[in-house]
């Protein structure tokens, strides 16, 4: 099966295909101001990034990440109407809320073989029931995503396979796009970083939401801590946690805060 391409969706074709297909491909999302404004951010930070000290994360990949703490232009992929809209309405029947679960440029150098193919609901271990889909993910591409240079591998229709089931080499599909589209696709189907056998580097921005119950992948309250946190968009703030979950998750006392009501001089007191 194909991977499915659009154009100009709306956030509810896009959250019905990708529970479909599991994956879909939205053209020419940037134009070409926004675009350049986000590699221009990305630059200096992918340069100043090691590369991966594993085959996962990649010996001649570099994953640079914190982007909501050091980029205005990624934090407006992130807040996208279009594609929030469709990572709400995606995961609704598991959450009402969600959360940002990851901020990562993966920039796929010259020389990088292909990844494992894998699931990311894997980063949950095997523990959550496969019914519940726990993840949305968007690659939004900043360079030319072609077979040669690493698109990413994916297999359509995988994520309602059972876990023991492998791909055939038939069954897999390139997220091939041009730079300003971007790669939707499930928690769990079947896809990895494909092999760069060019000598320029395949960048994408992996913008990632999970379900507003589940540990995030990226811990935003170290990426972006609170004072950096308390000058952003309020409905960003929630989505990287700084907010309460259902009727307990989320809760918090301000141990350097001022207590309204005055402590009793006896517990102020050192003992002995
Ligand atoms: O870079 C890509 O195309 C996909 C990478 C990926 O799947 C991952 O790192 O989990
Ligand atoms: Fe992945």
């Amino acid at each position: 099966m194909p991977l499915r391409r659009l154009k100009s969706p709306t956030a509810e074709a896009i959250a019905a295909t990708l529970g479909e297909d599991g994956a879909l491909i939205v053209e020419d999302v940037l134009d070409s101001a926004r675009l350049m404004d986000v590699q221009d951010q990305m630059a200096p930070l992918i340069e100043a990034t090691h590369h991966g000290r594993d085959n996962f994360s990649g010996l001649q990949t570099r994953r640079t990440g914190g982007l909501m703490a050091r980029s205005s232009a990624v934090r407006e992929l992130v807040m996208d109407n279009t594609m929030l809209g469709a990572a709400r309405a995606f995961l609704s029947p598991w959450t009402e809320k969600i959360l940002l679960h990851l901020t990562q440029v993966i920039s796929i150098g010259p020389g990088q073989p292909a990844q494992i193919i894998h699931r990311d609901r894997l980063a949950w271990g095997g523990y959550l029931p496969r019914d519940i889909e726990p993840q949305f993910n968007t690659i939004w591409a900043l360079t030319d995503f072609t077979e040669e240079n690493g698109a990413t591998r994916v297999v359509p229709g995988s994520h309602r396979w059972p876990d023991e089931q492998r791909a055939e080499a038939d069954e897999f599909d390139r997220a091939t796009m041009t730079a300003g589209s971007v790669l939707i696709y499930s928690g769990s189907v079947l896809h990895s970083g494909g092999a760069n056998q060019t000598d320029e580097t395949r960048i994408g921005i992996n913008l990632t939401y999970c379900l507003g119950w589940l540990r995030q992948e990226e811990n935003q309250y170290l990426s972006c801590p609170p004072e950096v946190a308390k000058d952003l968009d309020p409905e960003l703030q929630a989505l990287l946690g700084y907010t309460s979950s259902g009727p307990a998750l989320g809760y918090y006392t301000d141990p350097y805060g001022h207590p309204s009501i005055k402590q009793p001089e006896s517990a102020l007191k050192s003992p002995g």
